[in-house]
């Protein structure tokens, strides 16, 4: 590609020192968390506002250039992997907090805002801002947006769709479309800021979205639950439901998931004297002093649901159990070569699922290849990770994860789950879309797909 004659133009359009074509520099772009596939764009394009985004787009249209958006690039499906040719576009400078209004309870941001800032802006607010993950000091909302990030508060207040209220969005051919609005009822035809939500850059550039903010919760009080069984778990959470706890989080994790996070954080506490099958962390909103989650903790170690527990009684406790969560994925990375699947079925299921899950992996018992499980197990999502220390070469691992693997996926397909609760499709996971869409939705996509980006420019080869 002759990159001087667009560099020429794109420094008319951009403000000072927001084009990088150093080729150590721009390395840093146009990859994300899964490290699976190539990557290295042609250069990297940092718009400071929304007719920047605009004017980039209109050119790269008219050029037939390919455009990549990139957020905070902890996505897990390699959506925002860019290499060749493809230009990055990264919304890092595009990070303000616009306004909070505090009457309608929403926030009106820039898409590159990271999104630990806006939970931090909204508590100075005596306010809350509920999409809650590991990630949150580095991704972006509109990363959040794009991929419909669902997080460690689902459970109770939904994922990254149900807090949008407006959204502005730059078409393929520059077009800025402002539906941006405050409105929470407006029921005038087709809703088209959903159709963005979740569809990885592949439509259109997220620049601002106004977001619902809701009352911050009372007190909450954190747990770290063991479990000998699955089934255990899944009886605990029907039982909170039933005694109408106000459940903000319920996560779990493996004895293996445990065991490594331990071994790679070494402040991680042991919250029990013995080792358990499985670890739940409950959240629920509360008193202060609260004694209800700790009678009903006490009721379940009597009939034999949870086998141990202990309850936060600080702060300094409270992010030390969260942190037995919320560290997995950075250790299992630190541990060895990971691949990911992320599925989900429906919860009256999952019980029946993970028996067969279990089933199979121990008749597999691989000799070089853990499998570690952990998740949301609320909503019926389960991240199940593969590990492998670097003794063996990646391509090996690999090739030794994908048998192991489709049966997975086929078990999550004969459940009628999802392939991919959270995560996107991005460009590791196209081949096996099929599995949880049918033909006629994918042919719907596509169409879709044609009728936003009509010449293919906008994140190309991601999600179809
Ligand atoms: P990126 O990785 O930069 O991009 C993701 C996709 O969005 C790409 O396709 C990109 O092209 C597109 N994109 C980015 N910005 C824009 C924009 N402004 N306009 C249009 N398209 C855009 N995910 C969950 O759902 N739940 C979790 O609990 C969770 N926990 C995580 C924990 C860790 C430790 C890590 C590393 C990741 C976790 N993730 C989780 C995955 C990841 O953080 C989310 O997918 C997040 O939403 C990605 O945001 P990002 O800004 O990093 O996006
Ligand atoms: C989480 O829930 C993330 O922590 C990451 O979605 C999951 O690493 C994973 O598989
Ligand atoms: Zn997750």
């Amino acid at each position: 590609m002759d990159n001087s004659k667009h560099l020429d133009y794109f420094n008319t359009v951009c403000s000072p020192h927001s084009i990088i074509s150093d080729s150590k520099l721009k390395k840093s772009w146009g990859d994300d968390w899964t490290k699976e596939r190539k990557s290295g764009p042609n250069f990297v394009l940092l718009p400071q506002s929304t007719e920047e985004v605009s004017k980039i787009l209109k050119y790269c249209y008219e050029n037939n250039l390919k455009v990549v958006p990139n957020g905070g690039r902890t996505g897990m499906a390699g959506g925002a992997v860019a290499c060749d040719d493809e230009i990055v576009i990264s919304l890092d400078k595009m990070n303000k907090i616009i306004e909070i209004d505090t009457v309608s309870l929403s926030v009106c941001v820039e898409a590159g805002v990271i999104t630990q800032n806006v939970q931090e802006q909204a508590k100075k607010n005596n306010l809350f801002f509920p999409i809650d993950l590991a990630a949150k000091g580095s991704c972006q909302i509109g990363g959040n947006i794009a991929t419909n990030a669902g997080g460690l508060k689902f459970v109770a207040y939904g994922g990254m769709r149900e807090q949008v209220i407006g959204l502005e969005v730059v078409l393929s051919d520059g077009t800025i479309l402002d539906m941006n609005s405050n409105l929470r009822k407006n029921n005038t035809g087709y809703d088209l800021k959903h159709l963005f939500i979740g569809s990885e850059g592949t439509l259109g550039i997220i620049t601002k979205a106004r977001l619902k903010l809701v009352p911050k919760p009372r007190h909450l009080n954190v747990s770290c639950v063991a479990f000998e069984k699955f089934d255990d778990i899944l009886s605990t959470l029907q039982q909170l439901h039933q005694k109408n706890f106000s459940l903000t989080a319920f996560e779990f994790f493996s004895a293996k998931a445990h065991k490594i996070t331990k071994a790679y954080n070494q402040d991680s506490i042991e919250p029990f004297e013995k080792s358990y099958p499985f670890y739940g962390i409950i959240e629920c909103d509360g008193d202060t002093n609260d004694s209800q989650l700790e009678e009903f903790l006490a009721e379940s170690f009597e009939n034999s649901h949870v086998s141990d527990a202990t309850i936060a009684s600080n702060s300094q406790e409270f992010a030390n159990l969260w942190a037995l969560r919320e560290n997995i994925s950075e250790s299992l990375s630190n541990h060895g070569w990971v691949h990911k699947n992320d599925i989900t079925v429906s919860i009256d299921k999952l019980s029946l699922f993970y028996q067969e899950l279990e089933e199979f992996l121990t008749k597999k018992n691989h000799d070089f290849i853990d499998v570690i499980l952990f998740g949301h197990v609320a909503d019926g999502n389960i991240h199940i990770n593969y590990t492998a220390k670097k003794t063996v070469t990646k391509e090996i691992f690999l090739e030794e994860v994908k048998k192991i693997e489709q049966e997975t996926l086929h078990l999550v397909k004969k459940f009628k789950g999802s392939v991919s609760a959270e995560h996107g499709i991005g460009l590791i996971k196209k081949d096996i879309l099929a599995l949880s869409r049918s033909a006629d939705e994918i042919r719907l996509m596509s169409e879709i797909k044609k009728s936003f980006d009509p010449k293919g420019i906008l994140n190309p080869g991601k999600i179809l």
